[in-house]
């Protein structure tokens, strides 16, 4: 269906009507119960948008916990063409942790499918739940008047700061990085990517599967990451995108596997049109090993929840293993040193950007919104310099409190205030270790209230987290100490700590 010509819509939702009217029939996705066109999708997305109006959430903060495949397209596209703010949520998250999600982000509804209903009952609190399948089978509705500013949808992040930030993200933004990185990244209608990233974060929502949806290819949804079966995915596929930690383990399942299963699966990588990596390092023997298999390095990209893509290595030209490429056109991006001047080649510096697909903001916090920007441009936090011929380069981050675990960002901050509501934690403090497969992993080392000395133990800790936060978020050890590296003001000294951290358990 078409949007009436009188609907003023965003760039996003009338782009998705056009593809929906150019590709029609052809598969858009493929998932674990079948394959669904472009046509199949709009009319369900309208049905959905319908579904919601006649419920009186249109316009509302509706979120979506649905297991990934075309029907979480249809909820998320149903709530945005509805004119109202999707908030993905995760099954991989326990249900106290939804619940914050729910309730912070002021969703009035969840839409749930069947296998999720459980889980949305649990975290719904005030919130209504309403089944992805009753709403597809509502009247479909004419998309609602929708504006390029207007807030699309909202993904929690890790920060600086205690609990996860809300950040905003507008119809412009998402549509935006749609068409920069296709274009960047030659997409066509002909592509058939392959996706298990999750969709509670910006690379599997906005930089994987909008990228192949607004250009009209197929994509092939797994329900989550799964090395031998995404392998299995790939036969016919040509492009793949991951974290680092997901191409590790991809090529540790390729080494692992009897001779005819390399054979067919080096047979799919060898056809791949384009392998990307992003939001981690990728290390540069994980990208030499992807391209012995499909004859070219993987683009490394540099993106962020906040900010889209900001950097790419190029299709055609050379691509520097460790770097994250050019400027993405369509994109600015400076590297910022003392005293707010751009520093020269080989400085390091902060990332700053502006661009269309740069978010407007955190929700319902004024205060880190105005943090994260300068006269119009956002402030990464990421260390960088550049490399000849404007290649850009990731040296860290500026703090030592945001870490990276197999592409997610963790608060250390948030790990150790959740540590210190242990009835027998005294007090706590993360840093990262650094990881083969990983990238990081967080370590904590706890000091027990002295009552509780002798007795706290590392499993009791880690199951007690598990149940407050995602256990990728859970600290992979927790060491109990007796006290903690401090400078005269007390503060924890967090690279001493990581010193001590990477000799104690070097022989692990
Ligand atoms: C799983 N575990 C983890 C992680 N993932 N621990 C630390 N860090 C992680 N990332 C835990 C599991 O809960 C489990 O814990 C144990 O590790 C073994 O899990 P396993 O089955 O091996 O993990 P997996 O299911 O294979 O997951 C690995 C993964 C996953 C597929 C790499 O972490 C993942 O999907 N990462 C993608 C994150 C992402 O999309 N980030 C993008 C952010 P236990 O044994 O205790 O139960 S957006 C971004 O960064 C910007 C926009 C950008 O530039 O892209
Ligand atoms: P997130 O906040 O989860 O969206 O993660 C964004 C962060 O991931 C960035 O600020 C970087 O620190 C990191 N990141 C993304 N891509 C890369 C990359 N190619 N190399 C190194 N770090 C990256």
């Amino acid at each position: 269906m078409t949007a009436p010509a009188s609907t003023p819509s965003s760039e996003l939702v009338s782009r998705w009507h056009e593809v929906v009217a150019l590709r029609g029939g052809a598969v858009a996705v493929e998932d674990d119960s079948g394959a669904s066109s472009f046509a199949t999708l709009g009319e369900r997305v309208a049905r959905v948008s319908g579904g919601l109006a006649e419920a009186g959430l249109a316009g509302e903060r509706v979120a979506v916990l649905v297991t990934q495949g075309a029907a979480w397209i249809e909820a998320f596209l149903g709530v945005v063409a509805a004119g109202g703010v999707a908030v993905p949520l995760s099954p991989l998250h326990p249900d106290a942790e939804r619940r914050w999600f729910v309730e912070t982000s002021r969703s009035r509804a969840v839409v749930a499918c069947a296998e999720q209903e459980p889980l949305a009952r649990a975290c719904a609190g005030a919130a209504r739940v309403l089944r992805i399948e009753q709403l597809r089978a509502a009247r479909p509705a004419p998309p609602a008047p929708t504006a390029d500013t207007d807030v699309a949808f909202l993904l929690y992040t890790s920060g600086t700061t205690g609990k996860p930030k809300g950040a905003l993200s507008t119809h412009r933004n998402l549509a935006a990085t749609a068409r920069l990185v296709g274009a960047a990244w030659r997409w066509s209608a002909a592509d058939h990517l392959v996706h298990a990233l999750p969709l509670h974060h910006l690379h599997g929502l906005g930089i994987s599967l909008f990228v192949s949806l607004l250009a009209g290819s197929a994509t092939r949804m797994l329900p989550r990451f799964d090395a031998a079966r995404l392998w299995d995915a790939l036969a016919g596929a040509t492009v793949l995108m991951g974290v680092p930690t997901m191409h590790r383990k991809l090529l540790d399942a390729l080494d692992a596997a009897d001779p005819e299963t390399q054979r067919r699966w080096r047979a799919s990588a060898g056809r791949l049109r384009l392998v990307t990596s992003g939001s981690a390092a990728l290390p540069t023997t994980v990208g030499e090993r992807w391209r012995e298999l499909t004859g070219a390095y993987p683009v490394e990209r540099f993106g962020m929840t906040e900010i889209g893509v900001g950097a790419s290595n190029p299709i055609d030209g050379v691509r520097v293993p460790g770097s994250c490429g050019p400027v993405l056109p369509g994109m600015e991006l400076r590297i910022v040193g003392e005293g707010g001047r751009d520093v020269r080649p080989g400085e390091a510096g902060e990332i700053w950007i502006r661009g269309p697909s740069v978010f407007p903001g955190y929700d319902a916090n004024d205060a880190a919104t105005r943090e994260a920007f300068t006269e119009g441009w956002f402030r990464s936090g990421d260390t960088a310099t550049w490399l000849p011929g404007g290649y850009l380069k990731i040296l860290g981050r500026t703090s030592v409190d945001i870490l990276k675990s197999g592409g997610y960002k963790l608060s250390a901050l948030e790990l150790e205030e959740l540590l210190r509501e242990h009835p027998a934690v005294a007090d706590a403090a993360v840093v990262g270790l650094p990881d083969e497969t990983w990238g990081e992993l967080a370590i904590a080392c706890v000091i027990p209230r002295p009552e509780h000395a002798g007795t706290v133990t590392e499993g009791a800790l880690r199951a007690w987290a598990k149940e407050r936060v995602a256990p990728y978020k859970v600290p992979k050890r927790v060491l109990v100490v007796g006290e903690l590296p401090r400078n005269p003001v007390g503060k924890v000294v967090k690279p001493e700590l990581a010193r001590w951290v990477r000799e104690q358990l070097s022989g692990d």
